[in-house]
Order: C-alpha cells, then structure tokens, then sequence
C-alpha cells in the first residue's frame, strides 16, 4: 500500500466516509469567492470578508507555514427523515443540527488521524486541523480532491452519500499525491433546488446569496428578519434543508459515519408553544453541544415566534399578546407582534 492509500485507509478506519488529497494551491474558484464577497452575499458574515480571511483563502500556506498538502475528509450525517411530517404545532430543525456538534467530534477524529499519519510516516510534520470555521473554501478543496461535485444548490455531493455531509481538513506539511476530480458527475439539466427554493437564494453560479437564504436568516443573522423573508419561513426554527431534500442525489440516502453511531438526536420537531416558553437556561441545557446554540436565545426565540405567526396557532395566542406586550427583548418581542399580526 502506498502512503496516500494506507491514510485513507485511517480515515474510513476512523469513522470518515470521503478521503482525498489536495496540493496546497489556491482553490480553483477563488474568484467565485471574490465576486461573491464583491456582491455582498456573505450578508452580515463579516468575518467572510475581512482581508485576512480572503488572503487565508488564497493560499493555505498562510494557515500552516510550508503547507505541502490539503487532506479533504467528509463524514455523512442522516437524511432528514421524510416519514416524519412537521405538523402545524411543530417546529422544524435542519438534519446537520440534530446531532452533537460536528466541530468537536471532527475534530478530534481528525487529531487522531494526524497521530496515525505520524506512525506511519515516521517522521515529525506540521498540521492544522480545520472543521468549518477556519478561513479555507472546504467544498472547493473537496471537489478537487474527487469527494463529489457542486451541485446547483451549491452542496458538496457525492454520488455514493448524496450532500448530508459534514467536511473539514487536515493540512500538512507532507509531499502528498494529489487526487483527481470526479467526471462525468454533475446535475445535468435539472434544477429541481433552485425552484423549490422559498426565497430564490441560489445564484446561477452555484453559490448562494446568504441575504436571502433562510439557513442563514434563522442561524446567522442577528436582530429582526426582513418582513418579506418571514412568510417563506414556515416552521423553520433552525436551518433550511429544502434544497437538500428535493435532490435526487440525495433520495435513499441513510448512511451515516461510524463517528456519529453513540450519538444522541435531537428532536427534530419539537413543539412550538414549548419551544417558545423555553427560559434560557433551559434553552442552553435542551440544545447544549449542538449547532442549535449558534442561534443564540433571542435568535431562537424569534425564530419560533415567526413560526407561530407562520402557523397561527391557536393555543399561542396567549404568549405571544404576553410576549408582544412585555417581553425585554426588542427583537423578540417584535417578531411576538408580528406573528399575532398574522392571525
Ligand atoms: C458561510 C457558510 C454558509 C452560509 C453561506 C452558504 C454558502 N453556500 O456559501 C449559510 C449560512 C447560508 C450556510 C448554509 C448552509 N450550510 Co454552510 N457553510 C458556510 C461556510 C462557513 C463557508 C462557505 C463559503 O465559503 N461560502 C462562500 C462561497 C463563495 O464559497 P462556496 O459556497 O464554498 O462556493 C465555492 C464553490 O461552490 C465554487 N464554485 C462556484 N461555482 C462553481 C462552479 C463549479 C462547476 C464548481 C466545480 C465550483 C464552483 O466556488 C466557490 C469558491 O470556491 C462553509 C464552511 C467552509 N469553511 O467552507 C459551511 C458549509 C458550506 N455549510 C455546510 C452546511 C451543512 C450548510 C447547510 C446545509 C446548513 C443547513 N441545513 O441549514 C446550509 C446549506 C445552504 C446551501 N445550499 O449552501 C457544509 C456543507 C457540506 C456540503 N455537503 O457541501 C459546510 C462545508 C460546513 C462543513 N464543514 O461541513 N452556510
Ligand atoms: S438552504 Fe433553503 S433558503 Fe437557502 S438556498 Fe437552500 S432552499 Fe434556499
Ligand atoms: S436538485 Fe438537481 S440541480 Fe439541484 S443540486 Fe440536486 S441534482 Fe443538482
């Protein structure tokens, strides 16, 4: 076995699904990222554009000095279960957040990986592990290296595990093979995802406009939503999924990685009036370890405000006339007074 083919072996070894090798280059749409940020689409993500975040990108040799390679890792998480309708006293989830955050649980697989790239090269070698939130385009690098393609929808996918894929890295300062990227895998003709796109988000250029994308809305976005936005939201409390599910990539995929198989799932649909009356120390103790915090209490709160709103539930009425009138927080307490304006 080769060097490259026993590191791949680890990483399926080690719960990951997808491995394949970079060249630590510039990504080959960086560009699509600078005109990206020239848009303004990374909305109220300024860390997205901050100037040296956009050199990072270009070159990961200013993440890891004397970085030689970019290990590409993917690990699956399951589908949003379509049994399972949201019914109209429900709120909705996205699938990624259901289980116990992916930074840590990556992270440290991808530590382990880094020991046993050590055994077997018996040498001392810099790395740097990064799990979504380092300044490095993770779908550009994955693609490169064969994990799958982007799709309309902008998802990284892979013709064995759909998109419902977490990635990170590993760089290292190690002379690795490069891997090639995949042919003959695209979405043709179709563009079932950007029609059921609620707010029309995805740009023809398979990236997306964050100003418009729900996902972003309820997770990222600080202070009150944009009133035109509200009505698309439905029952989304957290995340958006809608141009996952409807791929056809991604119908009868249920594999899920070896990493997540001890794990613990959120409810996916937990009810809304409850969810609402949450205080915030049971906020934090309900959604601790999981992507759902990143909403923070207020964001959550809204969010579950314009899904009652969205749903005009009866049996909310009375907390949202008490949230409306006495509520501290100016930014829920305006989302209360909108959701009753649509009853
Ligand atoms: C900012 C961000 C967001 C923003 C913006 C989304 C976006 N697509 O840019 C918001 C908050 C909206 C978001 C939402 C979601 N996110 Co997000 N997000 C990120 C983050 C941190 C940066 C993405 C980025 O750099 N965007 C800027 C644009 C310009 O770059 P890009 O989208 O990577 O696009 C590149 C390529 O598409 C390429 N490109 C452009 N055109 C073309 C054309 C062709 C033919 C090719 C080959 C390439 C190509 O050029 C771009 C630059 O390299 C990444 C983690 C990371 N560090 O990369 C996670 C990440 C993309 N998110 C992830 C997830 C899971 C989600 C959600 C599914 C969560 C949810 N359920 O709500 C949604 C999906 C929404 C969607 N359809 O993309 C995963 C995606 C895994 C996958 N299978 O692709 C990532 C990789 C996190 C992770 N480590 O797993 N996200
Ligand atoms: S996550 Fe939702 S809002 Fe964002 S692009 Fe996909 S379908 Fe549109
Ligand atoms: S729905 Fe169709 S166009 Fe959209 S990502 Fe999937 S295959 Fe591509």
């Amino acid at each position: 076995m080769s060097l490259e083919e026993s590191i791949k072996a680890e990483a399926l070894s080690l719960g990951f699904v997808l491995c394949g090798f970079n060249r630590a280059d510039t990504p080959p749409h960086y560009e699509a990222y600078l005109d990206w940020i020239e848009a303004g689409c990374h909305a109220g993500m300024t860390y997205m554009a901050q100037p040296n975040a956009i050199e990072a990108r270009y070159d990961p040799a200013n993440l890891l000095p004397g970085c030689r390679t970019v290990i590409s890792l993917a690990a699956a998480y399951p589908a949003p279960s379509g049994a399972q309708k949201v019914q109209e006293n429900q709120g909705n989830i996205a699938a990624y957040a259901l289980l116990p955050d992916y930074h840590q649980v990556l992270k440290v697989a991808v530590e382990v990986l880094a020991q046993k790239i050590a055994q077997l090269t018996d040498q001392a070698f810099k790395h740097l592990v990064c799990v979504d939130t380092a300044p490095i385009l993770e779908k550009d690098y994955a693609q490169h290296a064969g994990l799958g393609w982007i799709a309309r929808n902008s998802c990284l996918t892979s013709p064995a595990y759909g998109s419902w894929l977490f990635l990170c890295e590993l760089l290292v300062d190690l002379p690795l093979k490069p891997d090639k990227p995949l042919t003959n895998a695209d979405c043709a003709d179709c563009h079932r995802c950007q029609m059921a796109c609620p707010t029309k988000a995805i740009l023809p250029n398979r990236t997306i406009d964050a100003r418009r994308c729900l996902s972003y809305l309820t997770i990222e976005h600080r202070g009150p939503i944009p009133h035109a936005f509200r009505p698309l939201i439905g029952q989304r409390i957290f995340g958006c999924d809608t141009c996952q599910t409807i791929c056809p990539s991604n119908q009868n995929q249920q594999n899920t990685s070896p990493l997540f198989d001890q794990a613990q799932m959120l409810d996916p649909h937990p009810d809304l009036v409850e969810s609402f009356l949450l205080t915030e120390a049971e906020f934090k103790s309900r959604y601790a370890n999981t992507p759902v915090l990143r909403a923070k209490y207020q964001g959550f709160r809204r969010n579950v405000a314009i899904a009652l709103g969205n749903a005009r539930l009866e049996a909310a009425r009375s907390a949202l006339v008490d949230c409306a009138a006495n509520e501290p927080d100016g930014v829920v307490r305006e989302a209360a007074q909108w959701a009753l304006s649509q009853y």
